[in-house]
């Protein structure tokens, strides 16, 4: 095999599904497109089971679609690095990993991979060089990105193709709502909802259920289901409850695995996303989303959002954008939500073909697997 083939990637699961969703994706694809000999380092296994029923979270190693997957312990045990290292997200890799990591000759090629963002700042600082303080290692930061001068979007080989062939295919449509136990009504629109906590839930759901338009929510198991809880007011709600109030159908789903979760954004008519991995999953959906982003402590969330914001709302009339815009800031701000959908709800047909138009730009620019590779090829020569 080629020099660079072996890859290492490290992800701590800080909270949520976001940094082991990109890693595990990531690492699949470049095992498939790209044959390469991936090892996926992984400190909590338990939070990798829901998005991937088949780990077993008892194994220190496994081989999972030709990804070996390592429990990430403590201490880490001796293993020889590999000819390039992906830190994900600053999880900070072992010291006794980073150590020989400088004793290698050539050193390997080592990566930080960033959050995404849509800010202008990313294109300056993707690919940048960080020396390492002590060691003579030098780190790169790579930043995932929306522009051709940035690292680009995960987007698989094929996926484009089988996501228009599901939407064309009421058949497909029919045996995936049957093997979620939910019957949706021609006329209903479908909306999956995953977010994060969210006092704007109540007022939204209570304007659906008022509403003259049958809405039908999809609701994965996530941070919002204690809410709809307290909005049915019931005591609790679990995967397979179905609950209804005027023209609002709520049906609590399990939460799917990764492949699965994509059918459900393409089968639903509006996604509203958290994080950055299912906003690019709802964006290659083709269909409108609302993104409730990762809150940070010092507001910088609000630049990143306004940032998105800006790129997405290009193409839309100024009408359909503030529409979209004041929906978004609304859900994201806790309040106002209700209100907010009102006026969105009346250029849904707009920001609907908007969806489907927005991505073709994003289509055209290269990959980020591919991407990756190309740039960490071009460091070990
Ligand atoms: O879970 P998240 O909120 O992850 C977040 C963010 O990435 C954030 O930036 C990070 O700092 C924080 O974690 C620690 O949202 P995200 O990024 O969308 O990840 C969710 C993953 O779960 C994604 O891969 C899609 C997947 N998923 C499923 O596989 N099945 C499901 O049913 C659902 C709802 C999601």
């Amino acid at each position: 095999m080629a020099a660079g083939c072996n890859w290492d990637i490290f992800c701590t699961v800080v909270d949520n599904y976001g940094d082991i969703g990109v890693t595990w994706r990531l690492a699949r694809q470049l095992v498939a497109e790209h044959g390469l000999n991936v090892r996926l380092w992984v400190d909590d296994l338990a939070s990798f089971q829901p998005l991937c029923p088949a780990i077993n979270p008892n194994l220190s190693e496994q081989s999972l679609d030709g990804v070996t997957v390592r429990h990430w312990i403590s201490p880490f045990p001796d293993a020889a690095p590999a000819a390039v290292v992906i830190e994900a997200f600053s999880c900070e890799l072992p010291q006794n990993y980073l150590a020989a990591m400088a004793a290698m000759q050539p050193k390997p090629v080592w990566v930080n991979l960033e959050y995404l963002s849509a800010e202008d700042w990313v294109e300056g600082c993707h690919g940048l060089p960080s020396p390492h303080p002590r060691l003579p290692l030098t780190r790169h930061f790579y930043f995932p990105g929306f522009t051709t001068h940035t690292g680009g979007l995960l987007h698989e080989a094929g996926l484009t193709e089988r996501r228009m062939a599901f939407q064309r295919d009421p058949a497909a449509q029919a045996d995936f709502w049957a093997s979620l136990g939910v019957k949706p009504a021609p006329d209903a629109l479908r909306v999956s909802l995953f977010g994060y906590e969210n006092p704007a839930v109540a007022e939204l759901l209570g304007v659906w259920a008022e509403g003259a338009l049958p809405v039908l929510c999809l609701l994965p198991e996530s941070k919002l289901l204690p809410q709809v809880t307290t909005f049915f007011g019931v005591t609790g709600l679990i995967p397979g409850d179905q609950r209804q109030r005027g023209n609002l159908i709520l049906h609590v789903l399990p939460f799917l695995p990764q492949p699965r979760y994509d059918e459900l954004l393409w089968a639903c008519g509006l996604n509203f996303v958290r994080g950055e991995d299912s906003l690019v999953r709802a964006l290659w959906a083709a269909r409108p989303l609302v993104w409730h982003i990762y809150p940070q402590q010092d507001d910088a969330h609000r630049a990143k959002l306004s940032a998105f914001l800006a790129r997405y709302c290009a193409g839309l009339s100024p009408l359909a954008a503030t529409a979209l815009q004041d929906f978004w800031h609304a859900w994201n701000a806790g309040k106002g939500a209700g209100l907010a959908w009102v006026n969105y709800r009346q250029h849904r047909a707009e920001i609907d073909a908007h969806a489907v138009r927005w991505i073709d730009g994003l289509l055209k620019n290269e990959d980020m697997a591919a991407h990756l590779v190309q740039f960490c090829q071009s460091k070990l020569k």
